[in-house]
């Protein structure tokens, strides 16, 4: 891709002596690799549909590490590489962003959790990332996605969408809009948490899911990757996107929903994990919030692929007619689940 090797050639850096190729499962950024045999870089494309001014990002993740620089030297934390004229991101045709990172070597990414273990890592990681960030001011963080956690927003944008949406689809979907219609009190509890002096905004990363964890070669981890995200946030947002896709074995996009299944053991260690940094700084009305979050997050999800089958894709996307129902439908028994375990499960 010609566009590529103009973006390589801002970092002083020749296409032609690399091998550059796609990686990642992301929904809204594109990933590359660009490698030769003695060097390793990513590369990525920011979507700007969805982050409107991806300078507020690469500002975020410059101010952090600077923060770090004089607050936590011996925490590791990936800087973004800048160009020959010291530009943390390239715009370029325009419209189109792209910034780079050095690949730490023997680091790998995961796109499943297998083990406890893994998901202790991972929580442990995101718990060290909100901790070693406690100092920092969070009214200095750039909004890069206005809204992004408020579910009162998303039940609201459901709402609309059975006003406004593709009729179609809303006569299709019905079941699906009546169970998550029951769900209400959720947001409701969410609008006592937001009004509550026991819930605290920290720095948050609003997107923990396992492949957004550098893993070492003993399974350890390194530390948390993209920070595209990162804004002042509440922990159920970090802890519940972990529930949602730690607890279960299989991801959002399984259609054969008798495999989804809520596993205990993941539970506890992503609590553990987490706790490892943050038992100290969460307070004891927070802590009572752990299962809460799982539930959260997983309807908050269902709410945005429905209302975005709904509103016909617009922003996720579909490789397959009906994907993205699939996966609303998927995270509402993921849901249901887990309110099941409510009981079972100490809170
Ligand atoms: C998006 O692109 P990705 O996979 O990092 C989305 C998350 C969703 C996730 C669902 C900016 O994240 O909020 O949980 O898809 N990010 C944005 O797979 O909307
Ligand atoms: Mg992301």
């Amino acid at each position: 891709m010609k566009i590529l090797e103009d973006v390589l050639a801002l970092y002083k850096l020749d296409a032609r002596n690399f091998r550059i190729n796609a990686i990642g499962t992301g929904l809204i950024n594109n990933t590359w690799v660009v490698e030769n045999d003695s060097e390793k870089y990513i590369l990525q494309k920011i979507n700007n549909a969805v982050f409107k001014d991806p300078f507020l990002i690469a500002d975020n993740i410059d101010k952090i590490e600077q923060f770090l620089k004089t607050s936590n030297r011996e925490y590791f934390f990936i800087p973004l590489m800048k160009t020959a004229t010291g530009l943390s991101m390239v715009q370029i045709n325009d419209d189109l962003y792209f910034r780079m990172f050095p690949f730490i070597p023997d680091s790998h990414t995961l796109d499943v959790v297998e083990t406890p273990d893994q998901a202790f890592e991972a929580a442990k990681q995101f718990g060290q990332f909100t901790k070693v960030l406690s100092g920092f001011d969070i009214n200095t963080l750039n909004i890069t996605l206005p809204h992004f956690h408020d579910l009162s927003l998303r039940y609201n944008q459901f709402i609309e969408a059975l006003q406004k949406g593709n009729t179609e689809r809303i006569r299709e979907t019905s079941a699906l809009i009546d169970t998550l219609k029951k769900h209400v009190g959720i947001v409701e509890e969410y609008n006592n948490i937001i009004h509550n002096p026991g819930f605290k905004l920290r720095v948050t990363h609003h997107d923990t899911k396992i492949s957004n964890v550098l893993f070492d070669k003993q399974g350890k981890g390194i530390c948390v990757i993209d920070l595209d995200t990162v804004m002042p946030g509440y922990f159920i947002s970090d802890m519940g996107d972990m529930m949602r896709t730690y607890l279960s074995p299989v991801s959002e996009e399984e259609s054969d929903f008798s495999k989804i299944e809520i596993r205990d053991e993941f539970y506890n260690a992503i609590v553990e994990g987490y706790n490892y940094y943050m038992n100290d700084e969460l307070t004891e009305v927070e802590k009572r919030y752990m299962l809460y979050s799982g539930k959260f997050m997983i309807y908050m999800q269902a709410l945005r692929f429905l209302t975005d089958y709904l509103l016909d894709d617009v922003y996720y996307g579909a490789r397959y007619e009906g994907h993205n129902y699939i996966r609303a439908q998927n995270q509402s028994i993921l849901l249901q689940k887990l309110i099941e375990k409510e009981t079972l499960i100490a809170s």
